[in-house]
């Protein structure tokens, strides 16, 4: 009590007025002996203040101490294209711009004035259900908006915790799985604890009628969303929104805070990081902190605070453990962390990027601009190397290892492979098709599958060079013609 009337008598001298000041004493008074104020409700607000909104992966200041306000927050529906991988890219609905929508920050008491507006260009209506919001569908009712239109509401947060908020527009799995969902934060009084890092992280599920890597402009897919068969499974909206040059950092020493969402439309998240505990984790968003924890349930439509101090260098990989879904789907980020080795805590070979604990497959996938990709006819031997190592590097390196070397069990080798070297329409085949069952390469057994590599006859001739006149094998050239040939001829 004595800090209430302390802030009130600040809040006086800011010039707030002296009924802000009688508020404050009657709520404390009243509840003498409470911990709390009665309800959130009675919070009282202060002044007005437009709501800083980011875009994935940054988050919107702390709020501190500041007092409950009147909060602005401005936010627009945009329809757009974006690319969901090496060319693939998808028809997007976004709150803000981005996927998934801007972040938005406010503390318990927060009067929020909501503005949702539907740019001109747009094709559909839409709204927004705030799992923050206690009222009639969350807000949806109030906030059904046609293109070209604004729509008002306000609401009172009363709950502090992590919060989804999504489209409900029907059909709502459409607008929710095109990528229509955010977090909403609402920080209990005085703010939570201060960290080094904060970062936004939601996954998303996503249904294409093309299969995983199908180029092309692709459409959502009702059924694969009815069947809940997605085609990718990503972090923050595409595959790679956080690998490479987009990684989120941290120094070693520093606390990191993620706050995680998930916005479905169906699959649970089993969030993990791997190499790294979580000291804390928001169980749900909510108030109830648990400690220690290697992997946290993100139900769709849920959301998780998860902090962990970093203590020694390395890149950890972010995953959903439904460990498919980061290896073939793209739920797959890194956190880089920069700094001092301690031997005492890890004292394993560090290699910058690359980070093997469960295979080869968890690598520095490359960012998207890398894969943005020139025309690949080659012109001289010379080119069809060069071409050839790019992909390599681009698509086989992540199995098979920069050497051809493999991993031993799981990916076979490529240098010295008699398997390779024996039959070169069968090798074109593997690339263009794939490849599951059991097979023998240099006497070692290997049973697993390769997933068919999309990619065109001049990249599948580019690569095969590269791997045949590469590590010892056996110096042959393959054409675009030898692989239009075992592409138009199913039986070789
Ligand atoms: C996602 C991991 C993965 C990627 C990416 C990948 N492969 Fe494979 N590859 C495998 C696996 C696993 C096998 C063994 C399959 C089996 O056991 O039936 C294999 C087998 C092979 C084989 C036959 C076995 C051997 O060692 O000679 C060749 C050739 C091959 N891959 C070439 C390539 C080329 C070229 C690329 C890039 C265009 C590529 N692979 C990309 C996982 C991968
Ligand atoms: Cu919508």
């Amino acid at each position: 009590m004595k800090l209430d009337i302390k802030l009130a008598v600040a809040n006086y001298f800011k010039g707030i007025g002296v009924l802000g000041l009688i508020c404050i004493l009657f709520f404390s008074c009243a509840d003498d002996g409470k911990k709390e104020l009665a309800s959130a409700v009675d919070i009282p607000v202060f002044q007005e203040m437009e709501a800083e909104l980011t875009s994935p992966p940054n988050v919107p200041r702390p709020v501190g101490e500041r007092k409950a306000k009147k909060l602005i927050v401005d936010m627009e529906i945009l329809e757009k294209e974006g690319e969901m991988t090496n060319g693939v890219s998808y028809v997007y609905w976004t709150f803000g711009g981005t996927v998934p929508g801007s972040f938005i920050r406010t503390r318990v008491g927060d009067e929020v004035e909501f503005h949702l507006k539907n740019h001109p260009d747009n094709k559909l209506p839409h709204n927004i259900d705030l799992h923050a919001v206690t009222g009639p569908g969350g807000g949806a009712e109030s906030s059904f908006v046609a293109p070209g239109h604004e729509k008002v509401f306000s609401f009172k947060v009363l709950n502090p915790g992590l919060y989804v908020y999504h489209c409900a527009t029907a059909p709502v799995g459409m607008h929710i799985a095109n990528g229509m969902y955010g977090l909403i934060l609402v920080e209990p009084e005085g703010g939570l604890p201060l960290v080094d890092k904060e970062y936004y992280i939601m996954q998303g599920d996503f249904y294409t009628e093309g299969k995983n890597g199908e180029r092309g402009l692709q459409p959502f897919d009702m059924q694969k969303a009815v069947d809940e068969n997605a085609d990718y499974v990503v972090f923050n909206g595409k595959v790679g929104a956080l690998t490479g040059d987009n990684a989120i950092t941290a120094n070693v020493g520093e606390t990191v805070r993620l706050f995680v969402g998930n916005g479905g439309p169906n699959l649970v998240s089993s969030f993990h990081v791997i190499g790294e505990i979580f000291d804390k984790v928001h169980i749900e968003g909510g108030d109830r902190i648990n400690e220690n924890v290697q992997t946290t349930l993100i139900p769709a439509g849920g959301a998780a605070i998860v902090e962990f101090k970093v203590d020694v260098p390395g890149t950890f990989i972010l995953v959903d453990h439904s460990i498919f879904r980061a290896f073939n789907k793209g739920a797959l980020g890194m956190l880089k962390v920069q700094g001092e080795e301690d031997k005492t805590i890890y004292s394993g070979e560090l290699r910058d990027d690359i980070y093997l604990p469960e295979g080869g497959g968890i690598q520095s996938m490359p960012t998207t601009d890398e894969l943005v990709k020139a025309d690949q006819t080659a012109k001289t031997p010379e080119e069809q190397m060069k071409f050839g190592k790019q992909t390599y590097m681009q698509t086989c390196f992540a199995c098979h290892q920069a050497e051809g070397q493999g991993v031993a069990g799981a990916f076979p080798p490529l240098s010295k492979s008699d398997y390779l070297n024996a039959d070169v329409d069968r090798t074109i085949g593997i690339v263009l098709n794939g490849l599951t069952g059991e097979i023998t390469v240099n006497g070692e057994k290997y049973n697993s599958i390769m997933t068919r590599q999309n990619l065109t006859d001049e990249e599948v001739a580019n690569v095969l060079t590269y791997v045949y006149n590469s590590w010892g094998n056996s110096k042959k050239v393959v054409t675009p013609q030898m692989v239009e040939k075992v592409r138009n001829n199913p039986n070789l």
